[in-house]
């Protein structure tokens, strides 16, 4: 009998973002971005925290370098802060030379000690100047042409080390949690006991369209003007999560499973791959969401090299027998953590959404590989947080044994997509390198395989899951 494997030149790594690790957000002229601003209302961050230290590592990248040797990373995937390369935002705002700098370094340092690096053009944080300006990503027309040349301004100052483009970090999250239920920046929904603004049935689906517009005019950037010359591929990270039914014999249920995907996977995935959104968005949402135009279709049809997947768990999909409400996004479903029997999809962790289910990764990445032909997928998130960590001991947190086994179930699940299902999956990147900035959670959710001391000037101790990745991949790739 095969066994499940990974081949020879299997990419994998570890991920991070800048507004989640950098810290530095006054340093060297960095401008504010939505994230910024946000944290500074009370109540938006459990903690009351920010990323105004997080991890250092605008400071301590060296250390983070290190880790990555040590732990014997082949890869790093890491975010731009847009707002330090342009502090202000836009297409005629001036570039910061010591913000952008700092990326050139990075990557300099990393190419040097043999790690991969792959960059995120964008992971939420954008620049607080542009949302002032004009509505930051509610305005197609505008944004685009600040995001290119953003991304132009990377293209050329990293392009010639960096081989691994991203153009968006999970949109769905950019659109959903930030424009319909106002649980991250900038904090739009109709809730005007949480926002003053936003209207969270049109907004979301607007802001969707747009990310999808822009990374097809920066793609089409790069391959026109950067990637004969660089030899790079670009592609963008979608997130999304395995479904099972509530009542497996209920037909509704089944087929509202499939509806949860669409919703959540599709939304992006199908315009990328077949040049519109998914009937039943349209169905559900009408003039709501975007029509394409030809031109905007042309720009995202066949934008990806790559599908950049994110995914951390799965859930129950119950049906809703009623018409769907104005702000409903998910396809007019209930998401549960329970079925019908009260079983639990997965154990508790300390992120009230995330309970693991690995079964489902291989269900999920099989799913995504049959829809769009096939793609070449690099998981660039994958992870976990652990039940009350942050109130362990610090020994106890350096022993994660759960996380161990998060790792080892999923990668073994990854593997046999790979060998058994046709999956032409890539490369891993786990979530995350460090403890960090868990946005609206704070500090107190820790997915790092990496223990940050907070307290004792942000330095680094590896968890037993650190070096556990480096040995599960050493028993799963082929010799
Ligand atoms: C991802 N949800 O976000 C992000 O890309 C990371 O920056 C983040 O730290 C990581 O997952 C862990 O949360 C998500 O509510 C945040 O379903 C929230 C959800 C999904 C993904």
């Amino acid at each position: 009998m095969t066994k499940a494997s990974f081949p020879k030149d299997f990419l994998w790594g570890f991920a991070t973002a800048s507004y989640q690790i950098e810290g530095g957000i006054k340093d060297d002229g960095r401008g504010p971005s939505i994230w910024d601003t946000f944290c500074d209302i009370p109540g938006k961050i459990a903690d009351g925290s920010s990323g105004v230290t997080a991890c250092d590592s605008y400071h301590q990248y060296p250390a983070d370098i290190e880790l990555l040797k040590q732990l014997g990373a082949k890869a790093y995937r890491f975010s731009i802060s847009w707002s330090r390369v342009i502090p202000v935002g836009g297409r005629d705002d001036p570039v910061n030379e010591k913000g952008l700098q700092y990326y050139v370094t990075l990557v300099d340092e990393l190419v040097k000690a043999g790690i991969e690096p792959m960059v995120t053009l964008f992971h939420w944080d954008l620049p607080q100047g542009l949302h002032d300006r004009y509505g930051g990503l509610l305005n197609k027309e505008e944004y685009t042409k600040d995001y290119v040349r953003f991304a132009r301004v990377m293209f050329e100052a990293l392009g010639e080390k960096v081989k691994f483009w991203i153009t968006y970090n999970e949109p769905w999250c950019s659109s959903v949690l930030g424009y319909s239920i106002g649980q991250f920046a900038p904090g739009h929904t109709s809730d005007r006991k949480k926002s003053p603004v936003g209207d969270s049935s049109r907004e979301p689906w607007t802001v969707g369209h747009n990310i999808l517009v822009a990374h097809g005019a920066a793609v089409k950037v790069y391959r026109e003007e950067y990637k004969q010359k660089q030899g790079g591929v670009i592609g963008i990270t979608l997130n999304g999560d395995w479904t099972e039914p509530w009542d497996p014999e209920s037909k509704e249920d089944i087929e509202a499973c499939e509806r949860k995907l669409e919703f959540a996977i599709s939304w992006f995935g199908d315009p990328i791959y077949h040049g519109k959104y998914p009937d039943s968005m349209r169905k559900q949402l009408g003039d709501r969401l975007p029509e394409w135009t030809e031109e905007d279709r042309a720009l995202v049809q066949g934008s990806n090299d790559f599908y950049g997947m994110n995914t951390y768990c799965a859930n129950y999909i119950k049906n809703i027998p009623h018409p769907a409400k104005p702000e409903d996004f998910t396809g007019n479903l209930e998401l549960l953590l329970e079925n019908k029997d009260g079983k639990s999809i997965g154990e508790l962790t300390q992120s009230p959404w995330l309970r693991p289910y690995p079964q489902g990764f291989r269900k999920l990445i099989k799913w995504i590989s049959d829809r769009y032909g096939k793609p070449i997928i690099y998981v660039t998130e994958n992870g976990t947080s652990v039940l009350a960590e942050n109130d362990k001991t610090k020994e106890e947190i350096l022993n994660d044994d759960f996380r161990v086994k998060y790792f080892e179930d999923h990668l073994q699940a990854l593997a046999e997509a790979r060998t058994f299902d046709g999956v032409d999956v890539r490369g891993y990147m786990a979530w995350s390198l460090l403890d960090n900035f868990e946005w609206a959670e704070g500090y107190e959710t820790r997915f790092g395989v990496t223990y940050v001391d907070y307290e004792g000037g942000q330095k680094r101790y590896p968890k037993k899951s650190a070096k556990a990745i480096g040995q599960i991949f050493d028993k799963l790739i082929e010799k």
